[in-house]
């Protein structure tokens, strides 16, 4: 199968298990399950779920190694996508297409349903039966890592406070970096774990999300401009209506482009030592350029 090919069938593998996951359960709110599952399945590129199987094949397992963590990643990025739409955040109506959790749940709900995503999500990769014990603590701890004040969490603090302001390039490529890229990184090296990766080709890939994250941002920045909603799924034009700092918004359009293609050059050229078995993540880079949602 080519890598196109194969992404799409990772999406699909993931897509399937997500569900399965997030079936509805004896005992637990009806409704919950159902706004965790609206969120979680349905839409969304699985990039960072993919990402992780393709880290998992890199290192010389298979695929399958790595779809409870994907799914996990997945379930995770769903929690902080509710979180980002909230009122009190980017206050979004559309997501995916769709009505966002809030909009359709409410509030109340939707907030939950972001934490029960979370705790899930956790509970998946602690529960995975392929990974030894060590690995285990490993993944969990580097998923949070990503995610709480030094990632994620403080990621989106630094991009609160940045909005309506200057930022140079190095303090927005900081934000990104914490907001967007720590996840994106995170999935790679769990994925390396998954596959049995030692520690040199862990941080291979880690160097690899590192630029593939950041070129991931940009794009996403330059689609905010540039790009169309039905493809996007949400309107277009957000970020300067909430006063984001963006790269096009600093460098301009053709600077910023020229940016996220330096540095999806420089993640291809981290996966010279993994030869074939790196063709997968080279193509994933390639979309993240050339993607339109
Ligand atoms: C999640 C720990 C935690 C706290 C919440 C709200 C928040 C703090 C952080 C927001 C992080 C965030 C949503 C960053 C934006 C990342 C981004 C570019 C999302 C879009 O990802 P895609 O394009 O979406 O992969 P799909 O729909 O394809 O999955």
């Amino acid at each position: 199968m080519d890598a196109p090919a194969l992404l799409i069938s990772y999406a699909d593998l993931i897509e399937t298990e997500l569900k399965r996951c997030l079936a509805p359960e004896p005992g637990v709110p009806a409704v919950l399950c159902e706004a965790m599952a609206y969120s979680a399945c349905g839409g969304g590129k699985r990039f960072r779920g993919g990402l992780a199987m393709g880290a998992c094949v890199a290192v010389g397992g298979r695929a399958e190694q790595a779809l409870p963590a994907a799914c996990a990643l997945e379930m995770v990025h769903a929690f902080s996508l509710i979180h980002d739409d909230l009122p009190c955040m980017d206050n979004s109506d559309l997501r995916r297409g769709r009505p966002t959790c809030h909009r359709v749940y409410g509030e109340a709900l939707a907030l939950l349903a972001g934490d029960g995503l979370l705790v899930r999500g956790v509970q998946i990769l602690c529960a995975d039966k392929l990974l030894a014990p060590e690995a285990t603590l490993s993944v969990v701890r580097i998923l949070l890592a990503a995610l709480g004040i030094g990632g994620m969490v403080g990621g989106q603090v630094m991009d609160m406070a940045a909005e309506h302001t200057c930022p140079s390039l190095e303090e927005l490529r900081a934000l990104d970096a914490a907001k967007t890229g720590a996840l994106i990184r995170a999935s790679a090296r769990i994925g390396a774990i998954a596959g049995g990766g030692g520690l040199l080709e862990q941080d291979a890939l880690d160097a690899y999300a590192a630029s593939l994250g950041l070129a991931f941002q940009i794009v996403d920045d330059l689609l905010d401009v540039t790009g169309d909603a039905a493809a996007l799924g949400k309107p277009a034009g957000a970020d300067s209506k909430n006063g984001k700092a963006t790269y096009p918004g600093l460098l301009g359009l053709d600077r910023a482009r020229e940016l996220a293609d330096r540095e999806i050059e420089r993640a291809i050229e981290q996966l010279a030592p993994f030869g074939e078995r790196g063709a997968f993540l080279a193509e994933l880079a390639r979309y993240v350029g050339a993607r339109d949602r």
